[in-house]
């Protein structure tokens, strides 16, 4: 079996996407997500000009082969544009693999170590009362586990409050967006939207909220540990990780559990974190972290700690890379919580997919490969428009982490 060609699709019903087919010569074809927020097109190119003409003429069932080939083979290893397109090419060859097999692929990777798949879903409202309501309306839609992200008084811009009614969707212009940061109100703010929702919605939901790595890293302790009574599933990104080292401070102070990873592109972001076990749940996935092959392995190394899986799934990640996901998901001994954020109906419908969601839960469809097309004639009617990621500062103009 030979791969005769590759091409790469970049479509944007209603965000950018950069999806990988990759075409054999026995006439399946597989499918992989290479988007990179914000840097869709620099993906692309790296996948056409550097990628694509090494994979033609290869045997597409040398998954491993062509992983190591990608990887090594560049001399310049790892990094969010090189991981990306690895990724995507892992992932339809893995699609390639598992359709000529007949099987899904969760079964290839070992089978069912589950029947379905806990997801949480994104509630936010631009102050505490409406955050309240949203997380209701996602109870209400069967959920069990939300995340919850307020606005703060006083601050214009918080992480993960959409504007209006439309979905949170952080890339909202041609070029950054400026947004200001308060760590004092935050730190103040975020204990009291906790308490009212555990006052409000009981014990037996499952809570979670991003920090978005705004905080230093005794902040972060400070935080945990005021957030230790409502008892959080996690608190996700509480300090910049290039320093793997910094989550010592962090989890010498508090017991609320720490999710982190999903900037993360390599086994090598995620070791000392893991090893030293200063973390509960790693948050890499298949696009972010170089494909199935590559996310196993950190999922496994995960194991020996006792660290669970919590796959990132906002809406800039396709829904093949979810449909992988959901995949790996099913397989992976060590799961956590799968993330899931809604697509658009414009999304869903140049991705048509075999998932499902059910009463908190996502279901990975039973057809052969991981189970998600892209209709490209479809997608052609939606070009790529430039979207940028916002910029923070601090109230003195001081550029912070977004
Ligand atoms: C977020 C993301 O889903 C999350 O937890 O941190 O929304 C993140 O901001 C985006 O994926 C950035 O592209
Ligand atoms: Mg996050």
């Amino acid at each position: 079996m030979k791969i005769t060609a590759a091409r790469v699709i970049v479509t944007s019903p209603g965000r950018n996407f950069v999806t990988l087919k990759v075409l054999t010569d026995q006439g399946v074809y597989g499918i992989g997500d290479a988007t990179l927020n914000g840097r869709e097109l620099a993906v692309a190119a790296y996948l056409d000009d550097h990628v694509i003409p090494c994979l033609i003429g290869r045997d597409p069932a040398r998954i491993e082969d062509i992983w190591q080939f990608l990887y090594r083979g560049a001399y310049w290893r790892r990094g969010p544009v090189t991981m990306r397109a690895i990724a995507a090419v892992d992932v339809a060859l893995w699609d390639i693999k598992a359709k000529m097999a007949g099987m899904p692929l969760y079964q290839l990777l070992g089978g069912r170590s589950r029947d379905r798949v806990l997801v949480y879903g994104h509630a936010n409202g631009a102050d505490l009362e409406s955050t309240v309501d949203a997380v209701g309306q996602y109870l209400q839609l069967g959920y069990t586990a939300v995340r919850a992200q307020s606005g703060i008084p006083g601050v214009a811009m918080a992480y993960g409050v959409g504007r209006g009614k439309l979905h949170y969707e952080p890339a909202d212009a041609a070029l950054p967006t400026e947004t200001v940061w308060n760590t004092r109100k935050y730190l103040n703010h975020a204990p009291q939207l906790f308490e009212r929702l555990r006052v409000r919605f009981g014990q037996d939901i499952e809570l979670l909220h991003d920090v978005h790595h705004r905080l230093t890293p005794m902040e972060a302790a400070q935080l945990g540990r005021s957030l230790e009574p409502y008892r959080l599933f996690w608190l996700e990104d509480a300090t910049p990780a290039e320093n793997q080292d910094a989550f010592r401070l962090i989890r010498a102070h508090t017991t609320t559990p720490l999710a982190v990873g999903e900037i993360f592109n390599s086994i090598w972001d995620c070791k000392d974190l893991i090893q030293n076990q200063l973390i509960d749940y790693i948050r890499a996935t298949v696009v972010g972290a170089g494909g199935i092959t590559h996310l196993r392995r950190i999922a496994d190394f995960a194991a020996l700690y006792q660290v669970r899986t919590g796959c990132h799934g906002a809406t800039d990640l396709s829904p093949v890379t979810m449909g992988a996901a959901l995949h790996f998901d099913t397989w992976v001994p060590n799961f956590g919580i799968q993330e899931y954020m809604r697509h658009s109906t414009d999304t869903d419908a140049v991705f048509p997919h075999d998932y499902r969601f059910e009463q908190g839960c996502l279901y990975a469809g039973e057809s052969p490969g991981h189970g998600v097309d892209i209709d490209e004639a479809l997608a052609a009617r939606f070009p790529y428009r430039p979207a940028s990621l916002p910029v923070a500062r601090l109230e003195d103009g001081t550029v912070w982490n977004w």
